[in-house]
């Protein structure tokens, strides 16, 4: 049995899967996300959301491929890999793998300390060009993330508290595809992490269960641990902030981010879509991996998150 203050009840193993399903399947249908024969790549790291995210899209019937990124963070990137490629091996599914170090010489301790941002800066902007690239290049529909409502709340928060219009009008549980980017969904934004570590569990997915050690002690992290509290005075208010945001707010923001009012070009080396002559992934990659390579150990003190 499984309590779930915030639906009210206690759930037993098949009704936590149900429940799980359910919550997918109508994030998928109420936000349009992709059709049930477009082909996804799903961005899997070893943790729990992003394979039980893979698991839950596979078991319902969606063409779903993974992504992996190896990062070269120690020893969390080298176990992260090693789950990922055992849950695919497991159950025949096709995995596209990308290395940093390999493909592009350079990991994110050493472009962090190369480009002089924090890890978390360098890592997003090296995932989301990377999974853009995979996208495209596979010919997929669609890019899917194992963002859940934890993670979205707290991001939410986040962009309150700065009041950033910007990173608001983008917060959306799907992005259209525009000029050389793929549609991006994040088909688990119903489920908390608690729901999607009580479906592998009870699925046998052998997930990661230690967090990125550059995660540690980020501004992410703070912001879940405060809603998290307010959760537990006030039962469901966590979801109410992010759904009621996804419902009322997210549509008068829609179409106001800076991203999606700049003009593109074609970046001159990758030919990603650009507003300068070479897009930053091209700059940060050339910056890296120029760099005397960097151990994790060296970059722990530099955090943060968006
Ligand atoms: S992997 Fe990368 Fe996360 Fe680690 S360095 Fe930060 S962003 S915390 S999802
Ligand atoms: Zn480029």
């Amino acid at each position: 049995m499984i309590d779930l203050p915030r639906h009210n009840a206690n759930f037993c193993a098949e009704h936590l899967l149900q429940l799980c399903r359910r919550q997918v399947d109508k994030a998928i249908h109420d936000h349009d996300m992709f059709a049930p024969d477009d082909r996804l790549l799903v961005a899997v790291s070893g943790g729990k959301d992003s394979l039980a995210l893979w698991d839950i899209l596979v078991e319902a019937g969606y063409r779903a491929d993974g992504l992996y990124v190896g990062l070269g963070i120690g020893d969390y990137s080298d176990a992260s890999g090693d789950h990922v490629r055992a849950f695919a091996t497991e159950r025949g599914l096709h995995l596209v793998e990308v290395d940093l170090r390999e493909q592009y010489g350079y990991d994110i301790p050493t472009a962090s300390r190369a480009t002089r941002r924090v890890p978390c800066s360098a890592c997003g902007m090296s995932k989301r060009h990377l999974f853009d690239k995979a996208a495209i290049d596979g010919g997929y529909d669609a890019v899917v993330t194992g963002h859940n409502l934890d993670d979205e709340a707290a991001v939410l928060l986040g962009n309150v508290l700065r009041w950033d219009v910007d990173h608001l009008a983008r917060q959306a549980p799907v992005l259209p595809a525009r000029a050389g980017f793929p549609r991006k969904a994040k088909p688990l934004v119903r489920l908390t992490e608690r729901e999607t570590a009580a479906w592998c569990l009870i699925r046998g997915i052998d997930y990661l269960v230690e967090e990125c050690p550059i995660a540690a002690g980020n501004r992410h992290l703070h912001h879940k641990s405060v809603l998290n509290a307010i959760e537990e005075e006030s039962p469901s208010s966590k979801s109410a902030f992010y759904l009621e945001f996804v419902d009322k707010m997210a549509p008068l923001l829609a179409g106001r981010s800076a991203a999606d009012a700049g003009e593109l070009t074609t970046c001159e080396r990758c030919g990603a879509p650009t507003t300068s002559e070479v897009c930053a992934f091209c700059r940060l990659v050339a910056t890296s991996a120029a760099h005397d390579p960097v151990p994790v150990e060296l970059v722990l003190g530099g955090r943060g998150r968006r």
